[in-house]
């Protein structure tokens, strides 16, 4: 079924962004080749017919933040490019965006190159890669500028958290966003304030706080407020596009929408952990139920937080959702058994993005389908310059393509999920919306709940700098924005001199 060149979608309701309607799509050779009434091509024993009656057929998603393959502790992870991007594709997933992170001190290019290694072979849907700049100098500059022009890098990452490990610091990140303005990049930050939370920790084993609540607690919502609200000032203080990953609290989501409303060219990106639960999880008397939702910024102990990010992202006060999928399973969560600031972070995600956006977005009334378009794809897609070959159902994109049953739930368990973790951070949530048929490249890669993924089948998506959604607003204001001096007589009187 993987080598039909052709599939005919017929009788479904096309949903993009801007626009449903109800037309049948044909796709050949890994592209969308017509959008139309009642389609007429004759079938072929290579062609594969898919009757979409009642169901939705939408552009298929794009996390914007994954780390498979992530090695922590040396050369040890726990989901490679190949699970990973199968589990995303069993969600309507049909793109990833991963992180090559380079220890400080090293080449960001050969980072870059390492993550490719890794992925090329294993993807079984397309992807691309931001790059973390960990720290300065006019070698990272320059690798900057390489990337951007030669290897289809046009968004970097800089942390101001993990201190001693990532975080860069103020004029760090100065340089770095000045940097990404001048490669017409989109600088990403992970905000939270990594020396406020390094002495929190301190403070918090000191009171013999040393389970996973004491996470939360070292680095509460101001933590991350702070960083972010500090991340927006100076981005807007060299004109460069900022992208606020894993946007976790009601203060930080705030901050990014005022200053979208001050014309700032700000974007949030809430996931799929903040929208569907919440941090009073880390209370949990079962140490491993508590740890396992540790992650960085945190998940808030404010119920209310969860519904606030969807309504914010409805409204588009906050653009697209990711997941920050970085999973461990139980036994190396617990090498902090006895200390939480050594548990791994990060939680699963990638899988069940779709689902949870939906039954927490539009099943519940927050957003109609057309947003939920924009929030799991065409958003994406535009910021990142891949638009509209991705994020769009149109002739001529790609032919990634979820077959959407918006009545249908499914309820998520770790039992019948297609991660390698061992606990799913949604356990037993019943989500309307579930994934039917995913087509990733023109292949049908998971049909009625069979994945028949290949590994290597995705490609590596190059993205150009510049991006015309996020850069046609910075590059007119450096034209007609910039202040000038003013035109004085020079004073001529006396000056006193210093002793
Ligand atoms: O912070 C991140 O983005 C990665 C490195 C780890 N995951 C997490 O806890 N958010
Ligand atoms: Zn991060």
């Amino acid at each position: 079924m993987a080598s039909l060149k052709k599939i005919l979608i017929k009788g479904g309701k096309i949903v993009n962004d801007d626009l449903s309607a109800f037309v049948d799509v044909y796709i050949e050779d890994g592209l969308v080749k017509d959008i139309g009434i009642s389609l007429n091509y004759s079938e072929s024993e290579d062609m594969k017919v898919i009757n979409a009656a009642g169901k939705l057929v939408m552009p298929g998603g794009i996390d914007t933040n994954t780390h498979f393959q992530y090695p922590f502790t040396g050369s040890e992870y726990l989901e490679d490019f190949f699970q990973g991007t199968k589990a995303a594709v069993a969600g309507g997933t049909t793109m990833i965006m991963d992180f090559a992170i380079p220890k400080k001190g090293t080449s960001l290019i050969e980072a870059f190159d390492t993550w490719r290694s890794w992925a090329d072979p294993k993807v079984c849907c397309d992807y691309a890669l931001h790059v973390a700049v960990t720290w300065w100098s006019d070698k990272v500059k320059k690798e900057m500028e390489i990337l951007a022009r030669d290897k289809g890098v046009n968004s970097f990452k800089m942390f101001m958290a993990y201190k001693d490990l990532y975080m860069v610091n103020d004029v760090e990140l100065y340089q770095a966003f000045t940097c990404c303005k001048n490669i017409g990049a989109i600088a990403q930050v992970h905000a939270e304030n990594g020396d406020l939370i390094a002495e929190g920790a301190k403070k918090m084993l000191s009171l013999g706080i040393t389970g996973p609540e004491g996470h939360e607690l070292c680095r509460p919502e101001e933590v991350e407020a702070e960083a972010t609200q500090r991340a927006v000032t100076i981005a807007n203080s060299v004109n460069c596009p900022l992208f606020v990953v894993h946007v976790m609290s009601k203060t930080s989501a705030k901050i990014i929408a005022n200053a979208r409303r001050e014309g700032k060219v700000v974007f949030g990106e809430p996931i799929a952990a903040g929208l569907g639960t919440d941090g009073t999880n880390y209370w949990h008397v079962d140490w491993c139920h508590a740890a396992a939702h540790v992650m960085g910024p945190p998940l808030r102990p404010d119920p209310t937080t969860p519904k606030y990010l969807m309504q914010l992202l409805a409204n588009d006060d906050l653009s697209v959702t990711g997941t920050d999928n970085c999973t461990f399973n139980t036994n190396q969560k617990a090498l902090g058994k006895d200390d939480f600031t050594k548990i791994p972070n990060g939680v699963n995600g990638v899988e069940d993005r779709m689902s949870v956006v939906w039954e927490k977005g539009v099943h519940s009334g927050i957003m109609d389908e057309n947003r939920f378009v924009a929030v799991t794809s065409s958003n994406a897609a535009k910021i990142f310059n891949m638009y509209p070959r991705k994020g769009k159902i149109a002739v001529g994109s790609d032919a990634d393509i979820v077959i959407w049953d918006p009545e249908a739930t499914r309820t998520i368990s770790a039992k019948t999920h297609h991660q390698a973790v061992n606990f799913n951070i949604f356990e037993g949530m019943v989500c309307h919306g579930v994934p039917l048929v995913t087509i990733a490249g023109g292949r049908v890669v998971y049909e009625n709940g069979i994945l028949n993924a290949v590994q290597g089948h995705g490609k590596y998506i190059p993205r150009k700098p510049f991006p015309d959604y996020v850069y046609s607003r910075v590059l007119q204001r450096d034209g007609v924005d910039q202040p000038l001096p003013v035109h004085r007589q020079p004073y001529e009187g006396e000056v006193i001199q210093l002793k």
